[in-house]
């Protein structure tokens, strides 16, 4: 339906990036998962030659089904372009990461690229971050005391389940804890960002504020590039 067209719209249009010889960050989640479809296509179909490291598990099956030559992480691996979604980004392209639980992964390859492409459907664009939770990767044993000192900032913590499995919190590819904050609003979030890095047990958290230089955003049968 209309947003799955966009969201293919959003990956087509983020192959324009691509250049022969490129290494890539690959992201997660359903539009990125579109590029990646796209781009083992170009590489199978007109021989486009790059080279890639994904954000996820998930991605990392993806990229191989689709025939893309992957790279494992070593020291002084630097990416020409890394393409991932967001589930929020405000007009600075500041964005709220981590809805598909990748956000640790996500925010380690976008350090460690030249240039961040965004990849996102028209509902993932807002005047003011904080509506979708705010995802924390937390490691298990400070969970008690990081939900608490959430809880104290306003956030609304709540341990995220897994949809299968009820009962069962879900494991990030780290195998940890994925907390979910309900800030509804985040007028501040270069302010929040400082609080959550005094709490410990944080491992990451999903702003990622600075590190992006485009959004493609698709709407209805156009796209958009937004920059800040
Ligand atoms: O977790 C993430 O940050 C992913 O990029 C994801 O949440 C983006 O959402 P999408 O599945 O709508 O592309």
């Amino acid at each position: 339906e209309q947003l799955a067209r966009e969201k293919q719209l959003a990956a087509d249009a983020a192959l324009r990036w691509v250049r022969d010889g490129m290494v890539l960050g690959l992201g997660s989640g359903s539009t990125a998962a579109c590029f990646i479809v796209a781009l083992g296509k170009a590489v199978r179909e007109q021989g486009l030659r790059v080279q890639g490291t994904a954000t996820s598990r998930a991605s990392e099956k993806l990229a191989l089904e689709a025939g893309i030559p992957l790279l494992e992480p070593r020291r002084g691996l630097r990416f020409d372009l890394t393409v991932d979604g967001a589930d929020e980004l405000d007009a600075h392209l500041r964005l709220v990461k981590g809805g598909g639980g990748a956000l640790l992964r996500e925010k380690v390859l976008a350090t460690a690229s030249d240039y961040l492409l965004i990849v996102a459907d028209s509902s993932k664009a807002v005047a003011q971050l904080g509506r979708f939770p705010l995802p924390l990767e937390v490691v298990p044993f400070a969970l008690p005391w990081v939900l608490d000192a959430v809880a104290a900032l306003g956030g609304a913590p709540v341990l995220r389940m897994s949809k299968e499995a009820p009962a069962e919190p879900v494991k990030s590819d780290q195998e940890n804890l994925l907390v979910d904050c309900h800030f509804e609003v985040i007028a501040e979030p270069e302010q929040l960002v400082a609080q959550l890095q005094n709490i410990p047990g944080i491992v990451e958290q999903g702003l990622f504020l600075g590190l992006a230089r485009a959004a493609v955003v698709a709407k209805g049968e156009s796209v958009q590039v937004l920059r800040p």
